[in-house]
């Protein structure tokens, strides 16, 4: 790194940055100058602490990624909030934002609301916008045990993807069965932004053929009137003309839901990455409110988490739009007074570094500059900021392309033996299901110089905030238990948390949904919300493009060329397009 400019390191592709090892050592951009140089962490830590004590705590801006453990997470947004800002921007703002947007509207939680007991319990799984094969292969697992037990699947969505046509476990090998089996029973093969329509379609076949479950929507839920007489303006034509499926489609899968006891629906990006995601999300949930699908064995939503620790992020505070009530048991457990006013998410944490309105922009993780929506955009924002300081474990863009002074700090991964004060700590995660578990590295770390990213934001706040704080930053530099305490006293959920943790499979957080059908919401109940459908008419000679992930790539990290699922290989820069679409252009597949 230090032999080598940054401006020739960006011109490197992400493969080949993500191909150069581990970070190593902490590293400094001087202002002004275009090598990084090596620097001890006590002097990267004194100019982050200079550059943060010298202005307004609302001119720093604080991202997460999703892999950070609860421990650092909890520690991250205390000194944040500490320092005075709630600018905690993090990747879910891109991710499951809107899941937890229309959760919480519907009822009153921003997550889902089963387990994966529940996957056995269930007759009907729908599994929407979402390509577990290459993104989730565990659930896989899940899903064929499920459809051993009897449960039916329907996948909605505009491709028919390799994982739910064509499975083949690796176990099976064992046991001699060689077919692959299809594990879902229908696929409803929806336009691009047609799921709201196929939801409509949905409601009004259960709602006419009296599918419904009147007591759940008597005893627990409000506008389920409201939403009838909206439903009759939407008409079957535009229902097909919208979700490009006829009738008759829908009303199988209509009945197939309206037989079902226990129904779980499972979404991930194909519905929450659309301009309409709280609305269609909402719908989603409006289909399984009608059945009584929440609070029953073997149903509930289930939006299907990205990161490993996304959803402990936010449980952990990293949010830049927290509740009164989250704060201020925050502050009762660890004497703090947080800033109560909203922070900047993603979006308008680059539009204020454009306006010239941060000065310090830390990242805990990620690519901030890749992941985030116009590259070119966040690039010259970013160059607008004092220093960007990332804590990260390999090398990407973001570590290029940065602001007018940089600081890579290298930290331990999740897979690397932490020692601290003479013992092996350990961390801890939450999946999409709720359940808190522990997390030990186990290989020997890459080098001496990393640190733990407990120790780095203890280290900085020691520096930045008064030597009288009431949080024992030394304490927690160094000692996870520690960390843990302090979160028990002071997030809802995680009474005894050192001692819950360390039981073999962790523990269950309280899901009030779920647990006994209470609803956190303004009113009190299950919300049935109406939404207009969206737009989807395309002018004459447009096409909609979607984006998906592919095999050998994690979000910005490319690990290889391939995706074979699909059948493409050596590149990663790939269109895909309707053949028929194809002909009538004269448009023909680039031979390399
Ligand atoms: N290998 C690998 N695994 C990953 C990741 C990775 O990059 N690589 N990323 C992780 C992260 S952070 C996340 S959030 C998850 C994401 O997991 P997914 O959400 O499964 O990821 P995508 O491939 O982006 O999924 C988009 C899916 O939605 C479909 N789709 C697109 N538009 C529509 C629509 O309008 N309606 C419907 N019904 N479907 C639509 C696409 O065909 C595709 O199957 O994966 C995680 N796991
Ligand atoms: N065009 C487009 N953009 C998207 C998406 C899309 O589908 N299409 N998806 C969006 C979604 S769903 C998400 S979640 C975001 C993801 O946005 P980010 O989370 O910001 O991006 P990642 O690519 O997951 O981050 C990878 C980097 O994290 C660092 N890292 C890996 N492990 C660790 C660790 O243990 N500790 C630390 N400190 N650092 C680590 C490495 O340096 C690695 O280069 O991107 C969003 N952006
Ligand atoms: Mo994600």
């Amino acid at each position: 790194l230090e032999n080598i400019t940054v401006q020739e390191l960006a011109n490197k592709s992400d493969y080949w940055l993500n191909n150069q090892g581990r970070l190593v050592h902490p590293m400094y951009l001087p202002p002004d100058s275009n090598k990084y140089q090596r620097i001890s962490w006590d002097e990267a830590l004194d100019i982050i602490s200079q550059s943060l004590q010298s202005s307004p705590p609302d001119r720093a801006a604080f991202y997460t990624s999703g892999r950070t453990s609860n421990e650092a997470a909890f520690l991250y947004q205390l000194f944040a909030r500490s320092h005075g800002t709630n600018n905690l921007p993090d990747c879910s703002n891109m991710c499951h934002e809107s899941s937890g947007r229309g959760l919480n509207v519907s009822i009153g939680i921003g997550k889902g609301t089963v387990t994966l007991e529940d996957f056995d319990h269930s007759d009907l799984i729908m599994v929407i916008g979402q390509n577990p094969g290459t993104n989730h292969p565990r659930m896989l697992t899940a899903l064929r045990d499920a459809k051993r037990k009897g449960a039916k699947i329907i996948h909605v969505n505009p491709l028919a993807e390799a994982g739910l046509s064509r499975f083949k476990h690796p176990q099976d090998y064992m046991n001699l069965s060689f077919g692959s089996e299809s594990l879902a029973d229908m696929h409803l093969q929806v336009k691009i932004g047609g799921d709201a329509a196929l939801m409509h379609g949905l409601l009004k076949y259960c709602i006419s053929t009296g599918a419904i479950d009147n007591n759940f929507i008597q005893e627990y839920s409000a506008g389920f009137s409201q939403m009838c007489n909206n439903l009759e303006n939407t008409t079957w034509e535009r229902i097909e003309e919208d979700s490009g499926l006829v009738r008759e489609e829908i009303e199988r899968a209509g009945e197939m839901f309206a037989d079902s006891n226990a129904v779980i629906a499972c979404w991930a990006m194909g519905l929450t990455q659309h301009r309409n995601g709280v609305a269609v999300i909402q719908e989603v949930t409006n289909l399984l409110l009608l059945g009584g699908h929440i609070g029953r064995v073997g149903a509930g939503v289930c939006p299907v988490r990205g990161h490993s620790n996304v959803q402990g992020d936010r449980t952990m505070g990293i949010w830049e739009s927290p509740t009164e009530t989250f704060l201020s048991q925050m502050d009762a457990g660890t004497g703090i007074i947080s800033p109560r006013s909203h922070g900047y998410d993603v979006v308008e944490c680059i539009r204020a570094m454009g306006d010239g309105l941060i000065d310090t922009f830390v990242c805990m993780g990620g690519n901030f500059l890749s992941a985030t929506p116009d590259t070119e955009l966040t690039a010259s924002s970013l160059a607008k900021v004092g220093l960007t300081v990332q804590i990260s474990t390999k090398l990407n863009r973001s570590h290029l392309l940065t602001g007018k002074s940089a600081l890579i700090l290298p930290c331990l991964g999740r897979t690397e033996i932490d020692i601290a004060n003479g013992k092996q700590q350990f961390v801890s995660v939450e999946n999409s299901m709720g359940v808190v578990h522990t997390s030990r590295g186990n290989i020997q770390p890459a080098s001496d110089m990393l640190r733990s990213e407990s120790w780095i934001v203890c280290s900085l706040a020691m520096r930045v905030l008064p030597s009288d704080h009431s949080v024992n930053w030394q304490e927690h530099s160094i000692n996870n238990d520690a960390t843990r305490d302090l979160i028990a006293k002071s997030i809802a959920g995680f009474e005894k948390f050192n001692q819950r943790v360390r039981a073999p499979s962790g523990f269950t957080l309280p899901n009030p949904p779920r647990d006994n059908r209470t609803f956190m919401t303004e009113n009190g109940k299950a919300n049935f919300i109406s939404n207009p459908l969206p737009d989807v008419n395309l002018k004459e000679d447009h096409y909609v493009m979607m984006t998906i992930r592919s095999h050998d790539q994690y979000n910005t990290t490319i690990y290889g060329l391939h995706d074979r699922y699909r059948g493409i290989h050596g590149n990663r820069r790939v269109i895909l397009m309707n053949a028929q679409d194809m002909n009538d252009r004269g448009w023909k597949t680039r031979t390399r």
